[in-house]
């Protein structure tokens, strides 16, 4: 249910957003006195808000960030800003209200992706996949199953190394430096992303020193040519957030 709340979370996010450009589209004048009226947009930025706040009946607190927003804006063009379409905001808000199973299928949804992806069921295959020389047993992402020690830390030391060497504060590192390390792998983006959302277990945006050994861990299986898990199997997670 918590995935959900937070799908439900982004596309009301979006919405906000949505209303908040469109308006400032629609304040910008077509031809002269652009730049200072983008300056203007954006010192009354508050009024703007407050406008939207009532005209939608959107608590304040739903609002972005009025300072972040505003250091945001001063790098976009306010003419491109696509504007308004009420049909899809429409929709949103009905979806919103009534429609909890199709606001589930507006995010793209990874999990659901990967669901997709065929598997062999039932039959011998299924018995010789549940004994321990079965296709893939013991490899890749399966490698420590069933074993005791977490597998991930029979490589760790290096990992730790690097770990320290990123900065931890209060001993977790921050998305950016994670990345910054992660794309030496020559992953691809959408690969290191399934790879982030897999190890940072707890979901606070940030990876603590086992999280980060589990990336490690997640990386090698990849680039050793074995898939990732679609969902983090029981004996990856960390052994202190089981
Ligand atoms: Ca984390």
């Amino acid at each position: 249910m918590a995935d959900l709340e937070h799908k439900q979370g982004m596309v009301y996010m979006y919405l906000v957003h949505s209303y908040i450009i469109s308006e400032l589209r629609k304040q910008m004048p077509s031809m002269f006195g652009k730049d200072s009226k983008k300056k203007e947009l954006i010192k009354n930025l508050d009024q703007i808000y407050n406008g939207i706040q009532r005209e939608y009946q959107i608590s304040p607190g739903d609002f972005p960030d009025i300072n972040r927003m505003r250091e945001q804006l001063e790098h976009h063009d306010f003419t491109k800003f696509h504007s308004f379409k009420p049909k899809l905001v429409e929709n949103v808000d009905n979806m919103l209200a009534n429609d909890i199973a199709r606001l589930m299928q507006m995010i793209p949804h990874e999990e659901a992706e990967m669901a997709e992806q065929p598997s062999v069921q039932g039959g011998a295959f299924e018995a010789y996949n549940e004994s321990p020389f079965g296709i893939g047993r013991g490899e890749g992402a399966d490698a420590g199953r069933g074993e005791e020690e977490w597998i991930v830390n029979k490589e760790r030391h290096d990992y730790d190394d690097v770990f320290q060497r990123l900065g931890p504060i209060n001993g977790k590192i921050t998305g950016a430096a994670a990345k910054s390390e992660m794309v030496k792998s020559k992953l691809p983006n959408n690969v290191l992303g399934k790879i982030w959302k897999l190890a940072d277990v707890d979901k606070d945006g940030m990876l603590d020193e086992d999280e980060w050994a589990l990336a490690q861990h997640l990386i090698s299986i990849k680039i050793d040519g074995h898939d990732l898990p679609p969902e983090l199997p029981y004996h990856l997670i960390p052994p202190s957030k089981r």
